[in-house]
């Protein structure tokens, strides 16, 4: 499936054009995070997503704008934007009207493999960039960081597995790693990737638990693995009332 979806992202570069540049403030994904895991507990980047390859669509009329405030007023520290179009029916205008809804960072998702979209990504109003450790060799990936720098940008790296964690330590050692929870093969999601990889991280770099999160429970079973943050998406997404449930599972 990964295999499928970069493939289809290299076509769809075949006809890239630069969009033209969003000016807006810009927020640290990581300060913020960094704050929220001192003095509330854990960090929460709440994602707008109205579809996946695994669930297909389950929200395809999200109204991206009130859910991103809704997200905003329950205490997200951060808001995650799907922009791949092919396969989570997101887009790059949602990143800029999301953006420009809420004063919070934003973290662009998609699948990056090009150095033009990390300008793109700057371009569109991104304060953030997912790097994704299963479709990037670990030099790569420090490579496109310091571009994303250079740009304003952080990044998140995303790791699926130990040996992606080790290759990556061996290049660099990024200050925001996500765990995933969910396995790539068979899209089930499995919270003791949280734990088990934990323990394998450096200390300075905080721990973003993504996927799969969705009870009070979870978030304990993750925060007690020693997540400072997590990425929650479904749940939030197909939540009638994020601004009451929000404040719940935080
Ligand atoms: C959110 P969930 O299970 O809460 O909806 O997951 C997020 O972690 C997931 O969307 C995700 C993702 C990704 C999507 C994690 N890594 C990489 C696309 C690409």
């Amino acid at each position: 499936m990964l295999e499928e979806i970069v493939n289809r992202k290299k076509t769809d570069l075949k006809f890239f054009q630069m969009p033209r540049q969003e000016y807006v403030p810009h927020y640290s994904l990581q300060k913020s995070l960094a704050f929220a895991g001192i003095h509330d507990g854990i960090g929460l980047i709440a994602e707008i997503k109205r579809a996946s390859p695994s669930k297909g669509e389950f929200a395809s009329d999200l109204d991206i704008i009130s859910r991103a405030k809704a997200y905003e007023a329950g205490g997200a520290d951060a808001i995650s934007v799907l922009t791949d179009q092919p396969y989570f029916q997101g887009a790059l205008t949602d990143l800029i009207t999301v953006k420009k809804a809420v004063g919070l960072p934003v973290l662009r998702k998609d699948f990056i493999i090009d150095e033009r979209q990390i300008e793109e990504s700057a371009r569109i109003g991104a304060d953030a960039i997912l790097l994704i450790a299963s479709i990037l060799e670990p030099n790569q990936i420090l490579e496109f960081s310091k571009l994303a720098k250079n740009y304003g940008l952080e990044s998140l790296v995303e790791v699926h597995t130990k040996n992606e964690l080790d290759r990556l330590l061996d290049v660099y050692e990024p200050p925001l790693i996500g765990i995933n929870n969910r396995n790539l093969k068979t899209f089930k999601t499995d919270l003791n990737q949280t734990i088990e990889l934990f323990s394998h991280v450096p200390e300075q770099s905080l721990v973003i638990s993504e996927s799969g999160i969705h009870t009070a429970e979870d978030v304990s079973t993750i925060t007690r693995a020693g997540a400072k943050a997590m990425l929650m998406g479904e749940r939030l997404v197909t939540d009638g009332d994020p601004e009451t449930v929000i404040p719940e599972l935080k």
